[in-house]
């Protein structure tokens, strides 16, 4: 595991950018317009709730950093499980991660995904660069549809593995986009689409939290048989509000996290 979070986030980055050329552009984009650099509000992680990879050990990789546990959320339509982490400087990105409840999917998912998770050494998993691995398996491309056609979740997993699902931007740290209806304007500006599964902005002031983000970039996969186009990462922006006692909300809100989801789904 890493010791210095500098050293794991900037990995993570270099990662996600690699599948996500959309990030890396609206990161330069905002960055040469605010003239400042661009600060994450959290990351996304997804797993399979299997060992030896399950939310746990993914999480042990922040606590090690001196990360704290905060809230859990459950996505019962989608059978995902997910917990947030954050760090006690409030310096560092939140972390969000998530798991697919595999025992509540069908026997040939169960399967499937066994078979796969099997491949994972336990050692792969504490080593620094687990989070950034990418995938310890090789599938071929009907197995990924059938996955697909179960649960988007598990074949993004199964064609990614593990890797950053996306980066988010911290709205209150930019001067010259203050809003999340600002930052969409710009995207769509820029030719980028908006992920509009239960609206462009989710969340409320209200809710203390108002997100939207990107639907995700659609890059090549080798897949065993053939190599085929499929979406990968997408890019988030979040906007936090302070509760009661003055200090920004830390939390996340599981009905925009549920839509938030759908941006690696194709078809848009
Ligand atoms: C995570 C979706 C939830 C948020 O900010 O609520 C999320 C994922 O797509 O893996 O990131
Ligand atoms: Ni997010």
């Amino acid at each position: 595991m890493h010791s210095d979070p500098d050293t794991l986030f900037a990995r993570l980055w270099d990662s996600y950018r690699q599948v996500t050329p959309s990030a890396e552009r609206i990161h330069k984009i905002l960055g040469a317009e605010e003239g400042q650099a661009i600060i994450n509000d959290h990351i996304a992680l997804r797993t399979f709730n299997l060992d030896p990879v399950r939310l746990e050990a993914l999480a042990e990789h922040f606590l090690s950093l001196g990360y704290q546990q905060g809230g859990e959320y459950h996505f019962e339509a989608k059978k995902l499980y997910a917990r947030h982490y954050e760090h006690p400087s409030g310096n560092l990105p939140k972390v969000f991660i998530s798991e697919l409840l595999v025992e509540q999917c069908s026997p040939s998912l169960q399967a499937t995904v066994s078979k796969l998770i099997a491949q994972v050494s336990p050692d792969a998993v504490t080593a620094d660069d687990f989070l950034y691995s990418g995938s310890h398996w090789a599938i071929d491309y009907a197995t990924y549809r059938e996955l697909l056609e179960e649960s988007e979740y598990a074949a993004w997993m199964a064609a990614w593995g593990y890797r950053a699902n996306h980066f988010t931007v911290s709205i209150n740290h930019l001067e010259h986009f203050r809003t999340v209806p600002d930052i969409n304007q710009l995207l769509k500006d820029h030719g980028y689409t908006v992920n509009a599964s239960g609206g462009e902005v989710k969340g409320s002031p209200e809710e203390l939290l108002e997100q939207s983000s990107t639907m995700a970039d659609r890059v090549p996969v080798v897949f065993t048989d053939k190599t085929v186009t499929i979406p990968s990462c997408f890019y988030e922006f979040a906007l936090r509000y302070a509760k009661p006692d003055g200090v920004l909300y830390t939390g996340f809100v599981a009905a925009s996290a549920d839509k938030i989801f759908e941006s690696t789904n194709a078809g848009s």
